[in-house]
């Protein structure tokens, strides 16, 4: 499937009042909402600071789960204050382009959103240090500072496997970004680089090119599920924290899928609600879904998994990584 077609797919499939269509932007052509040329700018020059964490990542890769470790871990543990909203103390840069709100605003007053929903990059903007930001923006797109090195914030980068990030993608746009196509079409976006922040391994790449950098930290969401307390320690040591073992107990504990699924404040159980309430988005599921490596065994034909590991193969030739 070429490009045009690809974008008629996207724009046919992905029907909501939050979304006028999709851009390509950058020399990778990365797929973005057409609201993004408005913050773009504002974006890219947005003045980072060196106290600043930012959490960098494709979606659904494990951003909310890394986005809690770092926050804990730089918090000193204050799981208190870890009961403020996720997305208040540790906003989405793009938040705002990503949930273009503008017509649904003055069709329901109640509807009462915070800054950090209304106007993400200016919330970032305005909020006392030490931030805490999270993105899916690629790395080319990324303020400029962070690029040109000028400033050297904390950048926590987070991967996950190409297939189970489809999956959890397709269960996540369907619940949260108005998708009414079938799985074998969203595989086709997705492999065809043609999904929101595609396309995937150059996302990936440009990261994991720059892991060695000493501001830089590559995860892998695999990792993770395997051994968290090894992950939380190794973050722990990147941002200059130290935690005993009992703090890396009790952390890991917080950070487990069931906690994580039953915890209000990262489980975006409140955004899910006013979509129902307002009738915005009508889809069943959960945000916290599955929280599992291996799901796609079971959701992909054999003819799906060749594709994939064939387009795996093909990007990660010589890169020396693995998913
Ligand atoms: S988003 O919307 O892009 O920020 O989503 P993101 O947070 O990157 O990814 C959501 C997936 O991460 C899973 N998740 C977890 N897995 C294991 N343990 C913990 N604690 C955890 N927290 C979140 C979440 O369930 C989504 O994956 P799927 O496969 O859909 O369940």
């Amino acid at each position: 499937m070429g490009e045009r077609e690809l974008d008629a797919l996207l724009a046919r499939l992905f029907l909501t009042d939050f979304r006028k269509g999709y851009v390509r932007v950058g020399p990778n052509r990365v797929v973005l909402p057409a609201y993004y040329p408005d913050f773009r700018d504002a974006i890219e020059a947005l003045p980072v600071r060196a106290s600043d964490s930012w959490v960098v990542s494709h979606p659904k890769t494990g951003t909310t789960w890394t986005q809690e470790m770092v926050w804990c871990i730089q918090n000193d543990l204050d799981f208190e204050k870890a009961k403020i909203p996720l997305p208040e103390r540790f906003p989405f840069l793009e938040h705002s382009p990503l949930f273009d709100y503008r017509d649904i605003l003055p069709r329901i007053p109640d509807l009462k959103l915070p800054l950090y929903v209304t106007n993400s990059v200016k919330y970032i903007d305005e909020m006392p240090s030490p931030r805490f930001i999270k993105t899916h923006i690629p790395w080319e797109l990324l303020p400029r500072q962070i690029q040109d090195g000028s400033v050297m914030p904390k950048v926590i980068y987070v991967a996950r496997n190409a297939k189970d990030t489809c999956v959890s993608y397709y269960h996540h746009c369907k619940l949260l970004e108005g998708y009414k196509g079938s799985f074998d079409d969203f595989c086709k976006l997705f492999l065809g680089n043609s999904v929101c922040f595609s396309p995937f391994w150059s996302h990936i790449l440009s990261f994991w090119d720059r892991r060695n950098e000493p501001n830089i930290l590559f995860l892998k969401y695999e990792d993770m599920k395997k051994d968290l307390p090894s992950v939380i320690r190794k973050t722990a040591k990147f941002l200059g924290k130290e935690l005993n073992d009992s703090q890396i107990d009790i952390l890991t504990n917080h950070l487990s899928f069931q906690n994580m699924k039953n915890n209000p404040s990262v489980n975006y159980e409140a955004v899910v609600e006013i979509n129902r309430t307002y009738n915005l988005i009508a889809a069943d599921g959960e945000f916290m879904r599955s929280g599992t490596v291996g799901e796609w065994k079971a959701k992909m034909s054999p003819e799906l998994i060749d594709k994939f590991d064939k387009w795996e193969e093909e990007n990660l030739k010589d890169t020396g990584l693995t998913l």
